[in-house]
């Protein structure tokens, strides 16, 4: 089971809303009846969603577009807009999602979710214009545009055990010889250059089945970048218990163990602490054997399990061993949930600037401004004073007055282009 596809990029929109109406009540004897134009539905939002079962980030590779369909406009007898349905991803349990525009997910375990992009409000139908001095409005809003951002995932290995060593060490002919993975293996170091996943089963408790992870080899310096750098540190981060493989038949194997702690120390001070279960392999080799008795001697307070990948004498006791450590850890309920979900600061929304384009053009770009303009019909005498109103309002022309706008000039918001006036 390969997880090659460990990282991808998307691009999310939610529906835009759906527009409100103008419409006028028709009755019997009645020539002209008041407004009855209903609202516009919501547009769909999308949300992301770590569901079991979903192991890799391989379907956002094949299909990157995803849309939310939008909300349906109102209609007369103030009807309002049905709406459009939420759009679900299915992501892996473990997924991390950042935005550039600072949306930070993680979504840890089956169920956690995210919104990753809301849903245009739908616009308002003529109904809520009428005021006293308009009685007959004939003037409506446009849905609200739905949000869209492009997002990056990230799946951070969630195996309950990760083999990690210097390169070489066997940590893949290990993984092969537990479970039924077949990774690469080979006498250089950095055979292995993404992580792979292995299901194993504890050989006195057939029940018991965990997910071992096998990450390319660690050597000084790799938590600043080195090797293959730290990159892969993040894998190890997720696994509850840790299996620490080297190779017994070396005189430095001590060292090596010093080497990748000191390392996993540099990159995050608590990995150090996780259960870790020492390997000392290559058992069959000339020498191993007292390594094995040294190693043991060194690190008194660690189970240290002697194996050969070749001979196969080992391998059971160290899938216990590891079955043991796992059972021992805090209940899954009972560990602090880990999710984290932060939403975007709306704050700034109606923040808005003026850039000078060019000699007698001016641009005016916000988030609250722009969305005015995208709600109004544009089309409608009515629709355009009503917007004007609003821009006066937030000091939008007071703003382009500052800014040096002369009569005549262009003014442009969003997709709507004017001349100002006097
Ligand atoms: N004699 C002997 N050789 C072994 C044993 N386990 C692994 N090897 C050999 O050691 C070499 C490295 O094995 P790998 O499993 O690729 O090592 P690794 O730790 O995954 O290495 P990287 O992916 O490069 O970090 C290969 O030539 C294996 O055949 C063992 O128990 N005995
Ligand atoms: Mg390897």
């Amino acid at each position: 089971m390969p997880i090659d596809v460990d990282e991808a990029r998307i691009w999310v929109k939610a529906g835009d809303g759906g527009n409100g109406v103008v419409s006028f009540r028709r009755e019997k004897f009645v020539p002209r009846g008041g407004p009855d134009g209903g609202d516009g539905g919501r547009g769909g939002s999308v949300y992301l969603v770590a569901t079991q079962g979903v192991s890799t980030l391989l379907d956002f590779t094949k299909e990157r577009h995803f849309k939310a369909p939008r909300g349906e406009p109102g209609r007369g007898a103030r009807q309002h807009g049905k709406a459009g349905s939420d759009l679900v991803l299915a992501v892996p349990p473990g997924t991390h999602v950042t935005s550039e525009d600072g949306l930070t997910a993680d979504l840890v375990r089956p169920g956690d979710s995210v919104m990753v992009a809301r849903g245009g409000r739908g616009g308002l139908g003529n109904t809520h214009f009428a005021t006293s001095t308009q009685r007959a409005p004939r003037i409506a809003q446009k849905g609200e545009p739905g949000e869209e951002r492009s997002l990056d995932l990230e799946l951070k290995t969630i195996a309950q055990a990760a083999l990690i060593g210097e390169p070489n060490a066997g940590k893949s002919s290990l993984l092969a010889a537990t479970s039924a993975a077949s990774p690469r293996i080979g006498d250089y170091p950095f055979t292995t250059l993404s992580p792979n996943l292995g299901v194993a089963e504890a050989p006195s408790d057939a029940e018991q089945v965990f997910v071992l992870a096998d990450v390319p080899g660690l050597i000084a310096g790799a938590h600043a970048g080195a090797g293959l750098g730290h990159r892969f540190l993040r894998h190890v981060e997720r696994a509850p218990v840790l299996v620490h493989v080297l190779d017994a038949s070396r005189d430095d194997a001590l060292d090596a163990y010093l080497t990748v702690r000191a390392e996993l120390e540099a990159y995050k001070p608590e990995l150090i602490d996780k259960p870790e279960i020492v390997v000392a392999n290559k058992l069959d080799l000339p020498g191993a054997r007292e390594g094995l008795g040294d190693l043991r001697r060194d690190l008194p307070d660690r189970v240290v399990v002697g194996t050969s990948t070749v001979t196969n004498e080992g391998i059971p006791q160290l899938l216990d061993a590891v079955a043991d450590a796992l059972r021992q850890l805090p209940r899954e309920e009972e560990r602090p949930s880990g999710v984290r979900v932060y939403r975007l600061d709306s704050a700034a929304d109606d923040s808005f600037r003026v850039e000078a384009v060019e000699e007698g053009v001016y641009r005016v770009h916000g988030k609250r401004v722009e969305r005015l303009v995208a709600m109004t019909d544009l089309a409608s005498e009515e629709g355009t004073d009503y917007l004007q109103k609003q821009l006066q309002r937030l000091g939008v022309f007071e703003a382009l007055e500052h800014a040096g706008v002369q009569v005549g000039d262009t003014v442009l918001i969003g997709e709507w282009e004017t001349e100002w006036g006097v």
